[in-house]
């Protein structure tokens, strides 16, 4: 693939810190799995000649969302993939991916380091992160993703977040609360744009209840089988008319293209923290592109800067359905950067200046921090 600038002198990883930081959420957070009140996260810096990267974890502390933990990935950024990169020099992102290759899943953690050297390297250039990856434009389109809670509070919030201009209102969906959600919700909000997110926690065997779902014009249907099961999903696209789109199933390149050729997704969520980082989210994207299948970029409740990792990606073309990166005021009281990544009329600013854009309140983060670990080449 070719790269969208060229290659310079390789940047030597000089230093790393290794956090631990803890933001309390706005509003609890419901899924098919389990409720979040708070944000658990490892934060990683990089640093190269005077520059620093930055890039936070998207795993949660137990392993209901994808197999990968808080604690099993601070062990393996400690152990392993912090000792590999330490002292040695990369030429372009794509090689930290290929470094660690060999190891078995733990997308998140890879993908934290990987995500911070894109950042570090970015800045090498003096290029915005969206330039470095072949992306452009200053505003991204995004929606919001509702957690499950009462009927009528969720018609509320779909009305406040309708008003606030939000391009797309996601529903997390889960058995007994389905279908009666989305007759209130279509009845009260007829043209929305509507889509909803089960987070595996249907069957084969709940096809015909999925399968009403086709009555609720919903753009897509996310991810309601297995996180580890594309081939039911293809099974269960033949039965609906509504699209699926895959999040869970999708952690490589490869499990794309298996649901790609399969017809198990016709719609993608990149998160760029699930799938090892941006190298591969780029692939990803590129191949959706090949295969003309919308793509749009997920989240996990992140941080300002996952938020704007993610921002940066959602720059790239095939990123034509509005993404789950909104305001960070709904989530935290304070973030831990400086810039406030807030949305006007459904449209997130992309962060200018070199690397990400944004940069550590370390006043605030201070405070945050449940641990922290310098790390010398
Ligand atoms: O499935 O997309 C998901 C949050 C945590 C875990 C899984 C998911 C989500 C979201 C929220 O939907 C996305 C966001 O607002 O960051
Ligand atoms: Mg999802």
């Amino acid at each position: 693939m070719p790269n969208a600038v060229p290659m310079l002198s390789p940047l030597r990883i000089d230093g790393a810190t290794l956090r631990l930081v803890r933001l309390p959420l706005v509003t609890p957070f419901t899924i098919a799995t389990g409720t979040l009140t708070e944000k658990v996260f490892p934060l990683l810096t990089l640093r190269a000649g005077g520059l620093e990267g930055h890039a936070e974890g998207v795993m949660d502390p137990l392993p209901d969302y994808l197999e990968e933990t808080v604690a099993g990935a601070m062990d393996l950024l400690q152990t392993v993939l912090l000792p590999q990169v330490l002292g040695r020099s990369f030429a372009h992102p794509d090689h930290l991916a290929r470094l660690f290759a060999p190891w078995r899943a733990n997308f998140m953690a890879r993908a934290t380091v990987e995500m911070a050297f894109w950042d570090l390297w970015a800045k090498s250039l003096g290029l915005p992160l969206q330039t470095a990856l072949g992306g452009a434009g200053d505003f991204i389109d995004v929606g919001v993703s509702l957690g499950i809670g009462p009927v009528s509070g969720t018609l509320d919030r779909v009305a406040q977040h309708l008003e606030q201009g939000y391009k797309r209102i996601k529903l997390k969906v889960m058995p007994g609360h389905d279908i009666g959600l989305l007759q209130a919700v279509r009845q009260q909000f007829p043209d929305a744009h509507l889509t909803v997110d089960a987070n595996c926690c249907y069957t084969l065997a709940d096809s015909a209840l999925v399968g009403r779902m086709d009555d609720f014009g919903l753009d897509y249907i996310e991810q309601p089988l297995a996180w580890d099961d594309i081939h039911d999903h293809a099974t269960l696209q033949q039965r609906i008319r509504t699209p699926l789109c895959l999040d869970e199933c999708i952690r490589t390149v490869d499990h794309a293209r298996k649901a790609l050729q399969t017809d198990a997704a016709r719609v993608i969520n990149i998160k760029v923290g699930r799938v090892g980082g941006h190298s591969a989210a780029r692939q990803i994207h590129d191949l959706c592109q090949a295969f003309q299948v919308p793509v749009w970029c997920g989240g996990m409740l992140e941080s300002g800067i996952g938020r704007a990792h993610n921002i940066h990606m959602s720059t790239l073309p095939q990123f034509t359905k509005p993404g789950d990166t909104s305001s960070a005021s709904r989530y935290f009281v304070r973030d831990i950067i400086e810039e406030r990544l807030e949305c006007v009329e459904g449209r997130m600013p992309v962060p200018s200046g070199p690397g990400i854009g944004v940069t550590l309140d370390h006043d605030f983060l201070a405070i945050a921090t449940l641990s922290a670990k310098d790390y010398a080449a």
